[in-house]
């Protein structure tokens, strides 16, 4: 990512930060709220909230109506993350190089944060999105939201992918696991920063069109470093996926190959903002960046 965007990408970032902090408080009882700031404010890329607000932007929004959304976002994404980490899922020992939930809170706790913030993420929409977004475009934000969040999209991921562990599964069944356990969570992102800004179905067809490529690719790469990458690069344990008999981009295709389809989306990626005149710097550079990705 070049310096310039890199700046406009940690303005954003670190405006994400400061709310999450100012948005999740330690309350009584302190070890639920502490389980849940543990995980949320652990330091991720914020990848997904920052495409909130820079979609929201570009397409002539006030960023700063999208804030509360992006936040929430951002906690769906931790309660994911706390909620595969489990031992009864991927039974992970390492997030964002610190400890998984469970390993320091207990699993009980763990299972309790990821409730918790499923279902303080939509309070935080409610409460905190300014007025003078309309309750019609609130209402079509919390219906996004709820629906990536359940049996329909993320929810549906997660159990095809491990029902699918240790089994030949078809290029169909891969794609299916992809779109809802990653893509779908990266949809969500843009598609709530482009209604937050009013736009027409049009745009709104584009940006989800950007978000399934980029979402697959972030998810091959994901795949490939899994091969590639170190614990200390990864911030998780790697080479997880062949232990537990996953079938991957990977293992489907090869490296090579799953290298140069994950160029080919983010370069589709860029097609689709060039023919919608989608001016961002930020999205661009994201696609373009993918394929640099380390962690
Ligand atoms: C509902 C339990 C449950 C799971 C749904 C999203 C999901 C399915 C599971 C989370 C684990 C996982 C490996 C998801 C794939 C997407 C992915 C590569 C997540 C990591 O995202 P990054 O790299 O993480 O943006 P940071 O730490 O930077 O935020």
């Amino acid at each position: 990512m070049n310096e310039v965007v890199k700046k406009q990408f940690d303005e954003y970032k670190n405006l994400i930060e400061r709310k999450l902090d100012e948005y999740i408080p330690v309350e009584y009882p302190e070890k639920i709220w502490k389980s849940m700031r543990y995980s949320v404010l652990a330091g991720g890329k914020r990848l997904r909230p920052v495409m909130t607000l820079e979609t929201c932007r570009v397409l002539s929004g006030s960023y700063e109506n999208a804030v509360a959304a992006a936040c929430a976002i951002e906690m769906l994404h931790s309660q994911s993350l706390i909620h595969d980490d489990l031992p009864c899922m991927d039974n992970d020992d390492y997030r964002r190089g610190k400890l998984t939930n469970h390993k320091v809170f207990g699993e009980a706790a763990a299972v309790l944060a990821g409730d918790a913030l499923l279902s303080f993420a939509p309070q935080i929409i409610i409460q905190k999105t300014p007025k003078t977004v309309s309750a019609e475009t609130l209402l079509k934000v919390l219906e996004e939201f709820t629906v990536a969040a359940g049996a329909h999209k993320l929810i549906a991921g997660q159990v095809v992918d491990i029902e699918s562990e240790g089994k030949q599964i078809s290029q169909e069944t891969l794609n299916y696991i992809h779109e809802n356990k990653t893509a779908a969570l990266f949809k969500l992102s843009m598609r709530t920063g482009a209604i937050i800004a009013g736009t027409d179905e049009k745009i709104l067809s584009a940006v989800t069109e950007y978000a399934e490529k980029i979402g697959l690719a972030f998810q091959i790469m994901d795949d490939i470093l899994d091969v590639t990458a170190t614990l200390e690069e990864l911030g998780k344990t790697p080479g997880k996926d062949a232990k537990e008999e996953k079938v991957t981009y990977v293992s489907f295709y090869g490296l090579e190959t799953s290298k140069k389809q994950v160029s080919s989306l983010c370069s589709e990626a860029c097609d689709i903002l060039k023919e919608h005149n989608i001016q961002s710097d930020i999205l661009r550079e994201i696609a373009n960046s993918i394929n640099e990705r380390v962690n």
